[in-house]
């Protein structure tokens, strides 16, 4: 029996249809399952509670509902041997990229200026950006960083990007590790993060990160709101260190209608819709994880636990 849990209740039951549609033999269930919950195998998340996940003693895995992983691994007591599987697809790296060609486009093309002259009926020609001084640096050349880098160079940007270990990644001029943080920052007009949130990345971007991005940058997170200490971001838009923002994520969502973001003049806000997931190009996956598991064969998009994502 695979458990659908911990999500949206229209994200659940369009999951619920089209997983039925593609496995008959699935027996599917929306949690809690109260009645043996031993027939329970595999469980569908974003976010499920700890009690249950403890009521399900022969779980096999948990699937992801979205890319992310954060909302499972901070269940307290996961089992530390149960695998964590997320999703990776075409469309889930396609919308995401759309997000953030359109919000550098948005700040290199000078829109908001723009947007604001046409609310005043004002004829405001600005001198247009240069690309050399538009440079993009992406935090995480994960399986969404790498393919917005790529669309980005496309477009002739010059990109750089920043992991956690080695990586090449054509065209794109790579850093890792802590000691290439600060050559990544120096370089980049446009921040973008891209990263998992994890013990290491959780608050990366500090007051301290900030200072290290020419005066000026405009910082893109369609990641996560943990990544970003809010204060220390809107201290730096009122100092001008930045230009703007383009936000997805927060650390509270939905964001408060009373936070400085909204009302913020160089703020663009979106309701974490960077990349929603497309239940049709996830039920595959998870398919196929049910059959990879039920055959005893390795699981595809397996996190690292020890890592966090
Ligand atoms: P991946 O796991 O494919 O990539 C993560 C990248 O981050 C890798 O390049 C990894 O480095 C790097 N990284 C991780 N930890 C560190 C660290 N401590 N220091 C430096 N680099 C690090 O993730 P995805 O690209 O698939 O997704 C990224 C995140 O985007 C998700 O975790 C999720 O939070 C968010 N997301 C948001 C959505 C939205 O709608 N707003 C939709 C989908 C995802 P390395 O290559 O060395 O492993
Ligand atoms: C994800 C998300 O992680 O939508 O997929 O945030």
């Amino acid at each position: 029996m695979l458990v659908l849990t911990g999500m949206e209740r229209q994200m659940t039951a369009d999951f619920k249809d089209a997983l039925s549609a593609e496995m008959p033999d699935l027996e599917i269930a929306v949690g809690p399952v109260e009645d043996r919950p031993e027939r329970v195998e595999f469980m569908l998340s974003w976010a499920p509670r700890a009690d249950e996940v403890a009521r399900y003693p022969n779980l096999r895995f948990i699937c992801s509902g979205g890319a992310g992983v954060d909302g499972i691994l901070r269940v307290p007591n996961l089992p530390p041997d149960l695998p964590i599987v997320r999703l990776v697809d075409e469309i889930l790296t396609q919308r995401m990229t759309h997000y953030v060609v359109h919000a550098v486009l948005h700040h290199y093309r000078q829109t908001n200026h723009y947007e604001g002259a046409q609310l005043r009926a004002h004829w405001a020609p600005l001198d247009p950006r240069a690309i050399e001084t538009s440079r993009v640096g992406i935090l995480g050349l994960g399986a969404l960083g790498s393919d917005a880098a790529e669309k980005l160079l496309a477009l002739e940007f010059s990109v750089a990007g920043w992991t956690r270990r080695p990586k090449t990644v054509p065209g794109v001029t790579c850093h890792h590790g802590p000691d290439g943080l600060r050559a990544l920052l120096a370089g980049s007009d446009i921040l973008v993060c891209l990263l998992p949130l994890t013990a290491e990345t959780l608050g990366l971007v500090d007051a301290k990160l900030l200072d290290r991005l020419p005066r000026g940058a405009y910082l893109i997170n369609p990641a996560r709101g943990g990544l970003v200490d809010d204060a220390a971001v809107l201290a730096a838009l009122d100092s001008g260190q930045l230009s703007g923002a383009a936000l997805d994520v927060f650390n509270e969502e939905p964001l408060p209608p009373d936070h400085p973001y909204w009302s913020h003049p160089g703020v663009a806000i979106t309701p974490h819709m960077a990349s929603r997931t497309h239940v049709g190009s996830a039920v595959p996956q998870l398919a196929e994880n049910v059959r990879r598991a039920r055959a005893g064969q390795p699981l595809i998009n397996q996190v690292d636990r020890a890592a966090g994502y």
